[in-house]
């Protein structure tokens, strides 16, 4: 009997044209190389300027944002990663901020130079694992495109178009961030765009970059903890609560969401949302009102799914009641993002990485190792959801 799938949905990568790009930056996000350091450095958060200062300013400080190592970059480390993690296929997708600080005059290019580089590695990874052997292999990679979001609105359409001639694209991600204007995700100008991409089938997988204000955090040294942990998942809650409120759901009622990091907070908070808006005098009894409008649990069952990188079974359950079933959650690895740290991270690297042994670990809690539901989680929703093979 053929063993189940497992389906990678939520990893990253950063193809060499996004690397110059960024190489060539002066404000955030940018790669810096420092004499002290044998990898460049990425600096990508808000939160990391004040030590890049510091770094710029004096060679002795400790060195800013992390490590650009060859898993941001490289496909056969990709590959490899994969391999050691029994991941039959992956589906990548260009890392966080994406083409978001792009002027509006470039982006449609890079967008379509960066979409078509995705493109390009799983087609050839496919066809040279299809070569190498006699019994039938599913395809190892597919990728979720990314949009000039700063360009023009025909730029943007004219994107997804291209994004549907690609055989191996099965949706995009998308930051929180909205259009140039950065009004977030129920700006009403994004609709059309909206439109498009359910009349494309291609999901969106929303993926958060920008966190909270830097100042929430005070001034401790937490290192990366407060706004990977708390912010990332608030910002997705909120441009999720935002669409929510907007009505762009039942405006757009083929759109699919794929939410990071399990929905954020919001399979904790959906019940508060749902409370705030029917005890809104303001929101139940505004013209046009709220009637007829579905519940915030509604539109979480049937048009939003959710990773499974949450890291714990008590989260993992959470997620799987709010979703409406196991038949909505996908497997994710964040790979690159959260190696293994300390005295032998490069060595551990090449090895088991804890950040996904308790992806792992906490589906099969949650769900029962070698159940259905697990098998589902792990790569048959994926299969399904994004007609992968
Ligand atoms: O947790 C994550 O997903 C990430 C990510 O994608 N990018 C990043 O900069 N940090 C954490």
């Amino acid at each position: 009997m053929a063993l189940a799938p497992v389906v990678d949905i939520h990893t990253h990568m950063y193809p060499p044209e996004y690397i110059s790009i960024l190489s060539s930056r002066d404000t955030i996000p940018l790669v810096r190389t420092f004499p002290s350091s044998p990898d460049p450095r990425l600096i990508l958060l808000e939160s990391e300027i004040p030590s890049l200062e510091r770094a710029l300013a004096d060679p002795s400080a400790p060195l800013p944002g992390r490590p650009l190592t060859k898993h941001f970059t490289s496909l056969p480390a990709k590959l490899s990663f994969m391999s050691h993690h029994n991941i039959t296929t992956s589906v990548l997708s260009l890392a966080n901020p994406w083409l978001d600080f792009l002027p509006a005059d470039t982006a449609g290019a890079t967008a379509e130079q960066i979409n078509t580089s995705f493109e390009t590695m799983c087609s050839s990874t496919n066809t040279a694992a299809t070569t190498n052997t006699t019994t039938p292999q599913p395809p190892k990679l597919f990728f979720f495109g990314t949009l000039p979001l700063t360009a023009p609105p025909p730029t943007i359409l004219a994107s997804i178009t291209h994004l549907t001639t690609l055989p191996h694209c099965r949706g995009i991600i998308l930051g929180t961030g909205g259009l140039a204007t950065h009004q977030g995700l129920d700006d009403p100008s994004l609709l059309p765009i909206f439109h498009a991409l359910a009349a494309s089938s291609l999901p969106i997988f929303l993926h958060p970059h920008y966190g909270l204000p830097h100042s929430v955090f005070g001034t401790g040294a937490y290192g990366h903890v407060l706004p990977l942990a708390l912010g990332f998942p608030m910002e997705t809650t909120i441009a999720v609560a935002r669409m929510f409120l907007a009505g762009v759901f039942d405006e757009v009622r083929g759109l699919r969401m794929v939410l990071a990091h399990a929905g954020g907070t919001l399979p904790f908070l959906a019940g508060r949302i749902e409370s705030c808006v029917v005890h809104d005098a303001a929101l139940v009894g505004k013209a046009g009102g709220w009637e007829g409008r579905r519940s915030v649990w509604e539109v979480l069952r049937e048009q939003v799914y959710l990773d499974a990188v949450i890291y714990s079974e008590v989260g993992l359950k959470a997620a799987v009641e709010a979703a409406g079933g196991a038949d909505r959650l996908m497997f994710g690895t964040d790979h690159p993002f959260f190696p293994p740290v300390g005295e032998k991270a490069g060595e551990a690297e090449e090895g088991e990485w804890e950040s996904v042994r308790l992806n792992v670990e906490a589906v099969n809690k949650a769900l029962g190792e070698g159940s259905e539901e697990a098998a589902l989680v792990m790569g048959g929703n994926a299969v399904r959801v994004l007609k992968l093979y």
